[in-house]
C-alpha cells in the first residue's frame, strides 16, 4: 500500500539528492561535444591511495572508477587531470582509473575488464605496457604526464601502490531533473492522499449493506402489502 509517510519522506530525500548532485564539481562530457553526457571527477589524494580504497571512495560518493572506452573519452578524461597534483614527483604515475586484470593471467596484456563490465576493446597502453614490471601489476592508470601529447597513454600497476589521484565517473541516470521530477511527485502524491481521505468514500462493504437493509424494507413492505 501506498504510504503518505513514505510518499513524503521519498520525495523530501529525492529533492536533496538532487539537489547536491547538481552542485558536484565533476565535468560532464555532453552530448552536443560528442560525449556519452556521463559526469567525471578527478580526486586528488595528497597523502596517496590504493586502486581499492579510491574505487571504494567512488563506489561511496555515487559513481564508479572512471572506465575509458574511446580515444575521444580518452582525451576528455585525462584533460581533466593534466595538473600537478595528479600526479608523482616526475609526472610519471598518474590517477587511477577502473581497469583491472584477472589476477591469474600470465600475459601481462590478456584478461583486463572495465568494473562496469562494458567490453575491453580500446586500448592506450604506453609503449612497452603493460608489463608486470618487476611483480603482478594488475590495475590500470594514467601514465608519463609530461611526455603525453595528442594521445593519453595507461600503464598497470600494483593496486597496492599508493597513487595520488583517482577519476571518478558518473552515470547520471536518473538525472538530477528526473530526481527533482521524482521528488515533486512523491509530494503530489502526498498531497493528493491527504485530501482523498477528507472525502467520504462509499466502500463495497458499505454498498453491501445498504442493499441489505434496502431488500429488507421492500420485503416487510411487500408483506404489509399482502396482508
Ligand atoms: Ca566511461
Ligand atoms: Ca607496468
Amino acid at each position: 500500500m501506498f504510504r503518505f509517510t513514505s510518499c513524503l519522506v521519498i520525495g523530501v530525500v529525492l529533492l536533496t539528492v538532487g539537489q547536491s548532485m547538481a552542485a558536484t564539481v565533476a565535468s560532464q562530457w555532453t552530448v552536443e561535444d560528442g560525449g556519452n553526457g556521463h559526469w567525471y571527477e578527478p580526486v586528488a589524494s595528497g597523502d596517496g591511495i590504493s586502486w581499492g580504497d579510491a574505487r571504494a571512495e567512488a563506489i561511496a560518493r555515487g559513481g564508479d572508477l572512471a572506465t575509458i572506452t574511446s580515444a575521444a573519452e580518452n582525451v576528455f578524461v585525462y584533460s581533466l587531470v593534466d595538473s600537478r597534483e595528479f600526479w608523482d614527483s616526475v609526472d610519471s604515475l598518474g590517477p587511477w582509473l577502473g581497469g583491472y586484470q584477472d589476477p591469474l593471467a600470465s600475459d601481462p596484456a590478456e584478461n583486463w575488464h572495465w568494473v562496469t563490465g562494458e567490453s575491453w576493446d580500446f586500448t592506450s597502453w604506453a609503449r612497452s605496457e603493460p608489463n608486470d614490471w618487476g611483480k603482478e601489476e594488475d590495475r590500470l592508470m594514467f601514465y608519463w604526464r609530461k611526455f603525453t601529447t595528442d594521445t593519453p597513454v595507461w600503464n598497470d600497476q600494483d593496486g597496492a601502490r599508493r597513487i595520488n589521484g583517482f577519476v571518478i565517473e558518473y552515470v547520471p541516470e536518473p538525472s538530477s531533473l528526473a530526481l527533482l521530477a521524482m521528488g515533486a511527485v512523491g509530494i503530489l502524491a502526498y498531497g493528493w492522499q491527504r485530501w482523498r481521505r477528507r472525502v467520504p468514500v462509499i466502500r463495497a462493504e458499505d454498498g453491501l449493506v445498504c442493499h441489505c437493509l434496502a431488500q429488507a424494507v421492500l420485503s416487510r413492505a411487500s408483506k404489509r402489502g399482502r396482508s
